[in-house]
């Protein structure tokens, strides 16, 4: 009798280990839906940004979709993410066009339980449960405005050609390099001609420069804060013989940039990896579903070879989750990065 107890204890303990050991298997996004939504489809940032959803899926087991309307659209956003609710996703990732615009299509999903995050371009505090943000605004938009200020030796004309009118990370970094021209000693000798719009389409950014080089013959530096945007803008002042007068930099893939680079049209130009943005963001929108983390400030998240992901508040009202790593593509370094992104 003992024995057959001592059997049956080793096969509880060994059948119980193996739950166990079940348990530490199954993926932490099993059986979970998400849906992915981004400014615009056809824009190789966002394909980027994709690639790094598919790493966290595989390594979580979630199964999502991605999707962004041709045409940048607000409206053409909404529809894409009424369709996610139709179908019943978990959470929603989404980069907005209209950081307004968004507000009540998502606070209707978040009614239904979906959780609502936003990546790249963050939607409104009131209608999303967290922003996941490269870097901060401040330290993105001064980036790009040291760097060109650099660049025509501290004084002269400089512009902006920006991506949408609306664009929230954009407007965003913009209104950071104003208030700085505005207020801050160190660029008392720029002068700031504006901002003009290419709505993120090569051959509109193309065209507004070129009209905008028309309009200021006396332009030395152009900030293009837009991947989309920027070769474009390269481009149109290599075309314009302007390669020797006009120094351009901002944030761009560096496959894109490298010839403009090593033209000396680029002394620097940006960027986080969006690859590593769509990640984290998968992790953080698994985390969040299963009830791990709310976005509220403190909430930290784990995510393989990142350190430090804790939630802080955003100066919107909402909460944000930085990653804080920007990349600086010169002669020196756009080699290791033109196969990444
Ligand atoms: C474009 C998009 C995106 C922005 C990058 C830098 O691809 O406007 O939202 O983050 O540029």
């Amino acid at each position: 009798m003992k024995k057959l107890f001592a059997i049956l204890l080793a096969l509880a303990m060994v059948l119980s280990l193996s739950a166990i050991a079940c348990a530490d298997d199954a993926k932490a996004g099993e059986g979970l839906y998400i849906g992915v939504v981004y400014k615009q489809s056809g824009n190789p940032y966002f394909q980027a940004g994709v690639t790094g959803f598919e790493k966290a899926a595989e390594e979580l087991g979630f199964t999502f979709e991605h999707d962004g309307p041709e045409d940048g659209s607000n409206d053409g956003q909404i529809r894409i993410i009424q369709n996610y609710i139709d179908k019943g996703v978990d959470a929603l990732c989404v980069s907005a066009n209209d950081a307004d615009g968004l507000v009540d299509i998502l606070n209707e999903a978040r009614e239904e339980g979906i959780k609502v995050l936003s990546w790249d371009a963050p939607v409104a505090a009131e209608g999303r449960d967290l922003d996941v943000e490269p870097a901060s605004a401040k330290e993105i938009g001064l980036q790009q405005l040291r760097s060109i200020v650099e660049s025509i030796g501290g004084a002269g004309k400089i512009a902006i050609v920006s991506a949408g009118a609306t664009a929230p990370n954009q407007n965003l970094w913009i209104s950071f390099i104003e208030e700085a021209l505005e207020n801050d000693e160190a660029y008392k000798d720029i002068e700031y001609a504006g901002v003009v719009y290419g709505d993120d389409e090569y051959q509109k950014s193309y065209d507004v420069t070129l009209a905008l080089l028309k309009a200021n013959p006396d332009i030395k530096g152009l900030i293009v804060p837009t991947t989309n945007g920027a070769p474009a803008v390269a481009k149109c002042v290599q075309d314009e013989g302007l390669a020797d007068q006009i120094k351009v930099t901002g944030l761009t893939l560096a496959s894109d940039m490298k010839e403009y680079i090593m033209a000396g049209i680029c002394d620097a130009t940006y960027l986080w990896n969006p690859i590593e943005l769509g990640y984290v963001c998968g992790y953080a929108a698994v985390a969040m579903i299963n009830g791990e983390a709310t976005g509220a400030v403190g909430d930290t998240f784990t995510v393989p070879e990142f350190e430090g992901l804790e939630v802080v508040e955003k100066d919107d009202g909402g909460t944000v989750l930085f990653l804080n790593k920007l990349n600086a593509f010169t002669k020196d370094t756009v080699d290791a990065w033109i196969d990444i992104l």
